[in-house]
């Protein structure tokens, strides 16, 4: 795709097993990589070409295989509320790219973006009898963060409304799991999915890990951070129209049990995914839902206490 004067780069290629893929790339090296299979975001790099996103080793490339890490989409189902496939099937569909998008919803500061489009197949059709539109935006602020906004429309024509859960499965790359707090989600409900989903309340420090972690925080604030003391770093998530937030990290277990992980691997990887789940969305034909993500790395001095929930909703 032409690089115009109003976007720095916007790169189709070839990525892992000839799969296309777009890079997006800012001034001073940022960048982004998203593949078409999944739509699925595999690598976001900071001004010094770091990685940001966690991508395993042994990540498998291939349909209909999710791939292991950078950030899957979980729609129309999130993990097995539902009949579907584990996650549902958004994250291992091929999506186009989407050259003539409706006018984008929110005012954007991003020069550097693409737009992915999914409708369902005959094949999706019957697994789920529902028609949509999914837009996805995937932009790179000037600023290097990272935007995710996603557009569902119920485009049937049997007057039927149709419900969804879904997140945005994102996968930090941290230094040191046992080093990491997660800021912003203290005193919340959650449901554990390591004691069938039971319902119990958060402590009211910051969410540290010691082993095995899946839980689902609900209706959190639309700000939570990731600190990593050893790489002096914070990741700061904000989120609109996803009242929910998924922590999950698999530990040595879970991490062995995993074709596609490798052993030690849970040792560097955290995933805070941005959620609707609690709470099914429903949509009327012709009604279109949004769910935005916004991720941006920052200098951990700049967080640390600054999203405890009683100082939040109280500020
Ligand atoms: O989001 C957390 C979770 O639902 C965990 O329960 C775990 O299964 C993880 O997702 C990974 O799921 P996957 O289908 O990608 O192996």
């Amino acid at each position: 795709m032409a690089t115009g004067s109003d976007r720095i780069a916007v790169e189709v290629c070839k990525g892992v097993n000839g799969l296309d893929k777009v890079v997006l790339r800012e001034a001073r090296g940022r960048s982004v990589e998203v593949y078409l299979y999944g739509a699925h975001v595999t690598s976001w790099k900071n001004d010094n070409g770091e990685e940001l996103l966690f991508l395993s080793n042994k990540a498998i490339f291939k349909p209909p295989k999710a791939i292991r890490g950078g950030i899957p989409i979980c729609f129309p189902q999130f993990a097995s509320h539902g009949s579907l496939e584990q996650h549902g099937f958004a994250r291992n569909r091929l999506w186009s790219i989407d050259n003539d998008p409706p006018p984008f919803p929110v005012v954007s500061t991003s020069r550097t973006f693409i737009d992915l489009i999914l409708r369902p197949t005959e094949d999706d059709l019957k697994i789920w009898p529902h028609s949509f539109e999914f837009r996805l935006r995937v932009a790179l602020g000037p600023g290097g963060d990272l935007m995710l906004t996603s557009r569902i429309r119920n485009t049937n024509t049997d007057g039927k409304p149709f419900s969804f859960t879904f997140a945005y499965h994102t996968y930090f790359s941290v230094s040191d799991i046992s080093e990491v707090r997660v800021e912003g989600l203290e005193t919340l409900d959650y449901l554990d999915n390591l004691q069938n989903k039971e319902r119990f309340t958060e402590q009211g420090d910051a969410i540290t890990f010691e082993s095995e972690f899946d839980k689902i925080y609900l209706s959190t604030p639309t700000k939570i951070a990731i600190l990593d003391h050893e790489k002096k770093q914070t990741f700061v998530l904000r989120k609109d129209g996803l009242p929910d937030a998924v922590v999950w990290n698999p530990w040595d277990k879970k991490a062995k049990a995993m074709p596609d992980f490798g052993d030690d691997e849970y040792k560097h990887m955290l995933c805070v995914e941005a959620a609707a789940v609690e709470k099914p969305i429903t949509l009327k034909p012709g009604e279109e839902w949004k769910g935005r993500l916004e991720l941006s790395a920052v200098p951990s001095s700049y967080c640390s206490g600054q999203l405890d929930p009683r100082r939040v909703l109280g500020s």
